[in-house]
């Protein structure tokens, strides 16, 4: 690693756990106890959306009274303090990047705190609990208003961001990710076609850990604070 002037970093459920928020795949995670086909696809939300609501109230209920952690901290520090550029891509809808200070953030599987109407389209922040009688405040439907989240099936946002900074990473750091879903699970691929080094920081060796070039493994409170310390006291050339 010379040169750094670009880092982008994925990151995962398991950054947010030690928030107290659920992973999805671990022993104790959210497709566990639920179906991903009931309540994490278009197909599901039609066939009982009053189902999908309920698990996404009570998940953004959990959402506000998370905190953002030691590793949300460091990677907004590593933002404001390293000389380069730091692009976060999260697949968290939750809002602890933001509320640690990152800026420079893309979430691709949307954010719970916005709902979106699905007869005009308007997106808005939303906090309150969501139901099929909720009115949109722009065409004033009700019925189409959903939580602002990608489901199976449906295209991440700002995916052509996403590559474009792939394409050009001298660094791409996965965190916390299990490496199970696409388009997520593709990006070190694309890091390493353009040259990047890629790290993985994870409790233990993801689905994908053999294509990284480096490993770490650990909870993310301690290998993240770590890992932003030595970007930070390393030197780079241009
Ligand atoms: C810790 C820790 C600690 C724990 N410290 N670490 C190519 C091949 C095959 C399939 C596909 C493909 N391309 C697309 C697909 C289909 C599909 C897909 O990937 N399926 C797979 C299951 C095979 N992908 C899609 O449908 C995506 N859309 C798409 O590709 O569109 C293109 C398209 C569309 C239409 C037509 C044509 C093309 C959309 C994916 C949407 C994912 N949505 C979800 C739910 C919604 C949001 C929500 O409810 O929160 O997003 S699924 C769920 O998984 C959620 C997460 O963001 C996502 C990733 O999970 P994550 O973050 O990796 O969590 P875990 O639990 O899996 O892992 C946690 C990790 O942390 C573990 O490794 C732990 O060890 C670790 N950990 N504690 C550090 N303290």
């Amino acid at each position: 690693m010379t040169k750094l002037d670009s880092i982008v970093i994925l990151t995962g459920a398991g950054l947010s756990a030690e928030s107290g928020l659920a992973t999805f795949r671990d022993a104790d995670g959210i497709w566990a106890k639920y179906d991903y086909r009931e309540v994490a696809t278009p197909e599901g939300y039609a066939r009982n959306p009053g189902r999908v609501h309920e698990f996404y109230n009570s998940r953004r209920r959990d959402i506000l009274k998370a905190t953002p952690n030691a590793a949300h901290m460091a990677l907004a520090r590593l933002e404001q303090q390293h000389q380069g550029h730091v692009l976060i891509v999260t697949q968290n809808i939750d809002h602890l990047h933001e509320a640690a200070g990152s800026r420079n953030l893309i979430h691709m599987h949307g954010e719970l705190l916005k709902a979106k109407c699905s007869r005009c389209g308007t997106r808005c922040d939303y906090r309150e609990d969501l139901s099929v009688a909720t009115a949109c405040a722009a065409c004033g439907e009700t019925g189409g208003m959903r939580p602002d989240v990608v489901w199976f099936g449906e295209m991440p946002y700002q995916m052509q961001r996403i590559h474009e900074a792939l394409a050009t990473a001298d660094l791409f750091i996965s965190i916390g990710t299990s490496g199970n879903v696409y388009p997520a699970a593709g990006f070190v691929a694309s890091a390493i076609e353009a040259g990047a080094h890629t790290v993985e920081l994870n409790l233990e060796p993801s689905e994908g850990a053999s294509h990284f070039a480096e490993a770490v493994n650990g909870p993310a409170t301690l290998v993240v604070p770590a890992f932003v310390e030595r970007l930070l006291g390393t030197r780079h050339t241009a």
